[in-house]
């Protein structure tokens, strides 16, 4: 049997922090008078922070100097952080453990692949720190999902082809990303939204352990259902 590489991103897949981004971000847009929805942050899924503020600020009309923009940058992860650090095991979502052990049990490689700067301590918060043998995040990135850098730079950490990955993300940029990698695209979310990835769960829930088996002996041009 051919090693795979199964590539987790983080926020939306394994935790869901995206609403502590949520409170972090509306909290920074409305101190500058722009207003801030629940659908506006379904867009910053899966995107770096900097390219987060810029488009709040395009929203709102909005130009900064390069100093405040920094300064807000700063402000909103102090914010974001303080969430963070209240977090534990119990915020791992559903089954996300049950397919981290049938991996394991598998002897796959397993890699992060996640956009955010603040993996390290979010992995230590919910202590899994120590279940990936790579970690490739923002800090180590230079182009942002929808490039495939990050999902390559696991890849090669984990020491498998492109071709044998498999990445499970929750974001469209992420799906993109994958698939510009030749790597198996799994959406986690909604199917009508993540159109463009290879199979669509709503949740590691829905996951059976015979779709994991499956991943381990198929391509990606050969996948086509659950
Ligand atoms: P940070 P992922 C992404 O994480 C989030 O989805 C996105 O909303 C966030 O702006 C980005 O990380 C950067 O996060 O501010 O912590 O560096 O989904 O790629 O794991
Ligand atoms: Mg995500």
């Amino acid at each position: 049997m051919i090693k795979k590489g199964f590539i987790f991103d983080l926020d939306g897949v394994i935790v869901d922090t995206a609403k502590y981004h949520f409170l972090a971000w509306k909290k920074l847009a409305n101190s500058i008078g722009i207003d801030f929805t629940e659908h506006q942050n379904e867009q910053l899924k899966g995107v770096s922070r900097i390219e987060s503020l810029k488009k709040i600020l395009k929203w709102g009309d909005i130009t900064l100097s390069e100093e405040d923009f920094n300064r807000l940058m700063a402000d909103k992860n102090t914010n974001y952080l303080s969430y963070i650090a209240k977090m534990d095991e119990s915020e791992i979502l559903p089954d996300v453990i049950k397919v981290m052990q049938f991996l394991i049990d598998k002897k796959q490689p397993m890699a992060l692949g996640s956009a955010s700067k603040n993996s390290i301590e979010i992995l230590n918060k919910v202590n899994l720190f120590n279940q990936f043998d790579a970690i490739v995040d923002g800090n180590a990135v230079t182009k942002a999902k929808p490039d495939p850098e990050v999902f390559l730079k696991a890849a090669e950490a984990i020491q498998i082809k492109p071709e044998n990955c498999i990445v499970f993300e929750d974001s469209v940029a992420g799906i993109q990303a994958a698939n510009k990698a030749n790597m198996i695209s799994i959406g986690i979310g909604e199917s009508s939204v993540l159109n463009e990835a290879d199979v669509v769960f709503r949740d590691f829930t829905e996951m059976s352990l015979d779709f994991l088996e499956k991943l381990l002996t198929t391509r990606k041009s050969q996948l086509k259902e659950k």
